[in-house]
């Protein structure tokens, strides 16, 4: 459903961003920008500015802790699947999820951040996570609009990722781009069924397409007047395509499938643009989304609780893995000897 071609062009301006100039050495610098204009990947062995392995640090973490957080909402619904296809699927759904954090965990470790270090910003509050995964799921059709939308949504952002200057991270990308578009897919396709259903099944796949639907806009990040990352991120080819240009792309995509499904998305300024050959849409809560990543959205202390309980609750399987780890080098050293 989300062909982007990963050759996609980049906005004519991205490298049109004046460089930061670098306190550090002004050869490996030089060295540096001429493999990002030259669109070759960095890889964990070469020289960086420490602002890049910065940003890194901080948006693959995020991303990681995304992707780990996200395993909760979905979670809570495997239990209480409607038949045993349905729960295999989300099952499988929700290892993907869990899986994508640890490539992208391992992607920021290349970086010189310990997992340790990033938990620790994680359980502590101090690092962000994306801002759906702090509202509820209230029903299955929640479900069907979490792989629908959200993982739509965060596909359209991911496939330029594939493309990230960044080595470790690109590629993480390309199969965390393939798992997320099956479960979109699942997602659209639990729909389909529910809406071939009773009048009360249509109206739950509604309901949750309403209370979803600008929290999935919202997803993509502040408007790109308002986002401060945006100029250097793209002037390293770290993001190739706006938080906005994203936006409207999800848009797009989006309206024709809500079509089909037969369900009206919530925004009576949703129009199609002939001039500019993309939907206008109304505006979004920006004050909800700030409060909601700052803390303050309905589940983020509720999620925060279930993933601290979790970590500390495999303490003992950690200590289980060094202590055998251990055995085996003291048996190894002992063969050697
Ligand atoms: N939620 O200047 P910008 C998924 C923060 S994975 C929370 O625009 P940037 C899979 C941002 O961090 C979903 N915070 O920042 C799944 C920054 O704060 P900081 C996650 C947000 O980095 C599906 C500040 O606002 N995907 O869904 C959000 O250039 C189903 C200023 O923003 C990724 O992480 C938000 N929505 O652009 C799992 C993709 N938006 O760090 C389970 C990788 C912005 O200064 C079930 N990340 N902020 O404190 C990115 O592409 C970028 O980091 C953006 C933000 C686009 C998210």
């Amino acid at each position: 459903m989300y062909t982007q071609s990963f050759n996609v062009q980049d906005a004519a301006s991205l490298k049109s961003v004046p460089q930061t100039p670098s306190h550090e050495d002004p050869e490996f610098q030089a060295r540096f920008d001429r493999k990002i204009d030259a669109d070759s990947k960095i890889e964990p062995q070469d020289w960086m500015p420490e602002a890049y392995r910065k940003t890194l640090v901080r948006q693959i973490s995020q991303h990681a802790h995304s992707e780990i957080v996200g395993m909760l909402p979905e979670g809570n619904w495997i239990s209480r699947a409607p038949s045993l296809k349905r729960k295999a699927i989300l099952i499988a759904k929700v290892q993907d999820e869990g899986g994508h954090g640890l490539y992208l965990y391992s992607a920021a470790e290349t970086l010189g951040t310990s997992r340790d270090q990033m938990l620790e910003g994680l359980h502590s509050g101090k690092a962000k996570y994306s801002s759906i995964f702090n509202y509820p799921t209230l029903n299955w059709a929640d479900v069907g609009v979490v792989g629908w939308l959200v993982d739509g949504a965060a596909i359209m952002n991911q496939i330029p990722l594939c493309r990230c200057s960044y080595g470790p991270y690109a590629r993480a990308m390309i199969r965390v781009c393939k798992e997320e578009s099956f479960h979109q897919r699942q997602g659209y396709e639990a729909l389909l069924v529910m809406m071939q259903g009773t009048a009360e099944q249509k109206a739950m796949v509604q309901d949750a397409v309403n209370r979803f639907w600008w929290k999935c806009l919202a997803m993509f990040g502040p408007p790109d007047s308002d986002s401060p990352h945006s100029a250097q991120g793209m002037r390293w080819g770290i993001k190739r395509i706006s938080n906005d240009d994203l936006r409207q792309k999800f848009v797009d995509a989006t309206v024709p499938q809500a079509k089909v499904l037969g369900v009206t998305l919530p925004d009576p300024e949703l129009k199609w643009n002939d001039e500019r050959q993309h939907y206008d849409y109304g505006s979004i809560d920006w004050d909800e989304f700030w409060a909601t990543v700052n803390g303050n959205g309905p589940c983020n202390k509720e999620r925060l609780a279930t993933r601290v309980k979790a970590h500390n609750d495999g303490q003992w399987v950690r200590d289980a893995a060094l202590a055998y780890a251990r055995k085996q080098q003291i048996a190894a050293r002992k063969e050697a000897a």
